[in-house]
């Protein structure tokens, strides 16, 4: 087994801190497994993005962010739903198209959105999240508030058009929008390497006037670290701030990838030299916050979270033909979104 690189040091981070990221980037690890297993059981049809390996850099985020702050995402997204607080139980039965899940069973993996939880999907289109993302810090900035919104999108999207005229635009305005950029090094089968010579995509942001940094998407502590700074700019009236997270997706890009595009043991090494559970665990263990015991009762608290949510999205009934003819058209105009 390759050497893990050393675990970051960082003496100031409370046990309670600590223990939170864990149990959180372990329920968004157990619930892709679950997910896994029940679409190769055929109880999920249709798209299934697994977010494993990312865990970090919701996690991280989501510490960072207060309550009322938005988040828009891509296909990629129940890590994000599960950071912000939705229900696994809601959202492993939107998996299996059930009248329980957050769509009642009709929008599946990519389409799903809470409104108590600021959660606005869960994109199929690529980079179609991005202009979505300023518009919702539009609404924040018009009505006053000093609202957040992240707006995550791929290394793939970040080629795309119009990523640069919402850059401009939100710029122009000064829109408390945090461009987060999960840069997994993959879009489909295509490396960054492949798609762009310019090995840095939050630099591209200067050219509008945007400010941003690279970070360390598998270090939990260095993803909050960086998301307080970018909500904090964003949330003094400074315009938006592009974070790009260097990151890693352990599995295919959906359910249906065999991975030829790169190694097994590209993979492997990520996997063993900078997990970021595994980097929490170390922080865990060292600091003596944590003992082997603790840490088995955390895994089987989570492993029942997660069945209990595969069981509820067994049992939960198909939605009704009547459904079919529901949530076409807004029934009324929202004045409180
Ligand atoms: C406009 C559009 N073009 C192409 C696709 C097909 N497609 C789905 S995901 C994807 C790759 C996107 O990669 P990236 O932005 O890096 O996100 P990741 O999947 O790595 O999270 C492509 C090309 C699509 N869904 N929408
Ligand atoms: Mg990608």
């Amino acid at each position: 087994m390759a050497a893990r690189k050393a675990a970051p040091k960082k003496p100031n981070v409370s046990k309670d801190e600590l223990l939170h990221y864990y149990r959180e980037m372990l329920l968004i690890r157990r619930f892709e497994e679950k997910a896994g297993q029940l679409y190769g059981m055929g109880l999920i049809g249709g798209f299934c993005h697994l977010y494993i390996g990312q865990e970090a850099v919701v996690v991280g985020l989501e510490a960072a962010a207060e309550e009322g702050d938005k988040r828009v995402t891509s296909y990629r997204d129940h890590g994000h739903m599960l950071a912000c607080g939705m229900d696994p139980k809601g959202v492993m039965a939107e998996l299996t198209g059930r009248e329980g899940g957050y769509s009642r069973g009709k929008g599946g993996s990519m389409h799903m959105f809470s409104k108590e939880k600021h959660f606005y999907g869960g994109h199929g289109i690529v980079g179609a999240q991005v202009p979505i993302g300023a518009g919702l810090a539009f609404s924040d900035k018009y009505k006053g508030n000093d609202r957040v919104t992240f707006a995550y999108f791929g290394d793939g999207a970040a080629n795309q058009g119009q990523v640069y005229e919402t850059y401009n635009m939100a710029e122009l305005w000064d829109l408390p929008v945090i461009f987060v950029i999960e840069n997994n090094q993959y879009a489909m089968g295509t490396s960054v390497a492949r798609s762009t010579k310019s090995n840095s995509l939050w630099e591209r942001g200067a050219a509008y006037g945007i400010e941003g940094e690279a970070v360390d998407g598998m270090d939990v502590l260095a993803v909050k670290e960086a998301g307080e700074k970018a909500v904090a700019h964003c949330r003094a009236g400074n315009g938006p701030y592009i974070l790009e997270i260097k990151t890693y997706r352990y599995r295919g890009h959906s359910m249906s990838d065999p991975a030829k595009y790169r190694t097994r043991e590209e993979v492997q090494k990520m996997r063993e030299e900078r997990d970021p559970i595994e980097n929490v665990r170390e922080l865990l263990v060292s600091g003596n916050h944590a003992s082997e015991a603790d840490l088995k009762a955390i895994d089987k608290e989570i492993k029942d979270i997660v069945n209990e949510s595969a069981e509820f999205a067994k049992e939960s009934p198909e939605p009704a033909l009547e459904e079919l003819y529901t949530d076409i058209y807004a029934a009324e105009v929202p004045q409180d979104a």
